[in-house]
């Protein structure tokens, strides 16, 4: 008896010091990537100084870009929660120990409970018994909850498809239009943004100079004008002159939530005013990085302005890429895209099958 108070006491020691050094290795991981960020953003300043072209060799294919953008959040995965795979039966500790790895990889705790209810539930049965087979349950669940197929955003049945990009401020909605915009225009189609940040200067300058860089039109208005008047402007415009695509760009910041919401629904409406059937999706843009506030932005915006899917930047540089698990897990809004990197070409088309496929590889 003593000696097996003394064993539970050791291994508790052992768990203790254990959680020490992940949070350890956490806050680590936090600073490498905050340096990693600042020195990004002193080599593009020298590299727009010295003008330097892209170097061939940076441009790595899609599928090695997207692995290397994903692969913070795959060591979380790898070292939090694979390197638990042991043949031990699942006792209580191994399951908080589980759901403890799982919300540190941030999928949210409704879906991590989820997870931890289907284990309990074979457990039950008898159809699992060690640890590593509860860690082949997380695979398994985690596939099948990213696994809605590889979706293409709806288009117009004719005319303009128009797209409207919602989100707070920073997370990526201007950056991501740009990206967007070259897309289709590599796809040889008519594009036409429309800047509808109209709160800041910068902003419209911003979106004027993507418009530039991805060689496409762009419809912009005076500082502090109203941001329906543009997209007006650009949905005339956009039938006028026969456009395949148009992108409208939002502000993430308003006086209050309910000035920002309102402001949205206003400006679908006179979207829908001169097209019908626009906008076509509501694009919900969220940065990786705010973790577990993602999944709230998802709630409050699509309780306000509906929206159709969503796109998660900033997956390069965090290791709480898990948040997409929580997302996709808690609201039937599709991921269409994700972001890597701040160049043109760092916006992919999320692929369900790739992200898990790169997790557990
Ligand atoms: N590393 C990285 N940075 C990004 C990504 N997407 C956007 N950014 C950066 O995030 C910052 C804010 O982006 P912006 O488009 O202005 O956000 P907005 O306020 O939502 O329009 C900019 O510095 C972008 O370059 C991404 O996928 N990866
Ligand atoms: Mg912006």
């Amino acid at each position: 008896m003593l000696f097996n108070k003394k064993k539970k006491e050791e291994k508790k020691k052992l768990k203790e010091k254990k959680k020490q050094y992940e949070q350890k290795i956490r806050e680590f991981s936090e600073e490498i990537s905050k340096t990693e960020q600042e020195l990004k953003g002193k080599e593009s300043l020298l590299e727009k100084e010295i003008k330097a072209p892209v170097k061939d060799e940076e441009k790595k294919g899609f599928f090695q870009k997207f692995k290397k953008g994903i692969s913070k959040t795959k060591q979380m995965f790898v070292g939090g929660l694979m390197e638990m795979a042991v043949d031990d039966p699942i006792d209580d500790d191994f399951l908080e120990d589980l759901e403890d790895s799982l919300l540190a990889a941030d999928l949210g705790v409704t879906t991590a409970s989820k997870i931890i209810g289907i284990i309990e539930k074979q457990v039950g049965k008898s159809e699992i018994r060690t640890q590593s087979e509860a860690i082949e349950v997380v695979k398994n669940t985690i596939s099948t909850i990213l696994d809605k197929g590889d979706l293409q955003l709806p288009l117009a049945e004719s005319g303009p498809t128009v797209y409207l990009f919602v989100g707070v401020n920073g997370v990526g909605k201007t950056t991501s239009i740009g990206k967007i915009a070259a897309n289709y225009r590599a796809q040889g189609k008519k594009v036409l943004i429309a800047a509808g940040d109209t709160f800041r200067a910068a902003a419209i300058e911003q979106l004027d100079e993507w418009a530039k860089r991805a060689g496409v039109d762009i419809v912009k208005k005076a500082i502090n004008s109203d941001p329906s008047a543009t997209m007006y402007e650009a949905a005339v415009r956009a039938i006028e002159e026969n456009y395949d695509i148009l992108l409208c760009d939002t502000s993430g910041r308003l006086h209050t939530k309910k000035n920002l919401m309102d402001e949205l629904l206003k400006m679908r409406k006179v979207l829908k005013k001169v097209i019908p059937d626009a906008p076509h999706a509501s694009l919900l843009v969220l940065d990786a990085n705010t973790g577990q506030n993602a999944i709230l932005q998802t709630r409050e915006f699509s309780a306000y302005t509906g929206l159709d899917g969503l796109i998660v930047t900033k997956l390069d540089g965090t290791a709480k890429g898990g948040v997409i698990i929580g997302i996709v897990n808690e609201f039937e809004i599709p991921v269409y895209y994700v972001g890597v990197g701040e160049a043109i070409d760092d916006l992919q088309p999320f692929s369900a099958r790739l992200f898990s496929e790169s997790l557990f590889e």
